[in-house]
């Protein structure tokens, strides 16, 4: 079985330039939803497939639950702010342009107008769905778990902390 603990380890080799735990607790949470409580090394193996493998549908079930932090089906600015957060720490000061305390609030500003369609100050999925659906690249990069798909593949290198910027703000890209 994967604990928590044995998430912050996975997740501090691939990111040993910042703080991956606070990522690894939300990450972690994803998947105890998903599997009731019991994570065992194949599930955790299963998802990661199905992160970087699966349909838009599920990869887009996936992030929701990634951002949906409390489990009750919205997405609050608070929450992705969080999540937005723990990824800034968890790639670290390396990050080139530096990362600006205030840039992670700015990001989900703009990331949060453009996906709450109604203005009611919350995501849900159809919301997200239909932000989605707009340009269908941004599946791609909604996860940082295809960062470590990839670093995983592929060892570690610079490169990887400064990948190319998308065309519009993404969820886990800042
Ligand atoms: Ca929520
Ligand atoms: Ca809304």
């Amino acid at each position: 079985m994967v604990d928590e603990d044995g998430f912050k380890e996975i997740f501090a080799q691939f990111f040993p330039q910042g703080d991956a735990s606070q990522y690894a607790h939300y990450v972690f949470n994803t998947f105890k939803q998903n599997n009731h409580g019991q994570i065992s090394f194949q599930d955790f193996l299963g998802a990661l497939s199905t992160v970087s493998r699966g349909t838009t549908q599920e990869k887009l079930q996936w992030i929701f639950g990634l951002y949906d932090v409390n489990n009750d089906g919205l997405i609050t600015k608070g929450e992705m702010l969080d999540v937005v957060t723990a990824i800034y720490e968890m790639l670290g000061r390396s990050t080139e342009p530096q990362v600006e305390d205030s840039s992670a609030r700015d990001h989900v500003e703009k990331i949060f107008h453009l996906i709450d369609t109604n203005k009611d100050g919350a995501i849900t999925i159809e919301e997200l769905a239909e932000w989605v659906s707009r340009d269908e690249t941004v599946v791609q990069s909604l996860a940082m778990m295809d960062t470590v798909l990839y670093t995983r593949r592929d060892p570690p290198t610079h490169t990887h902390t400064h990948t190319h910027p998308p065309t519009r703000p993404s969820l886990s890209q800042p």
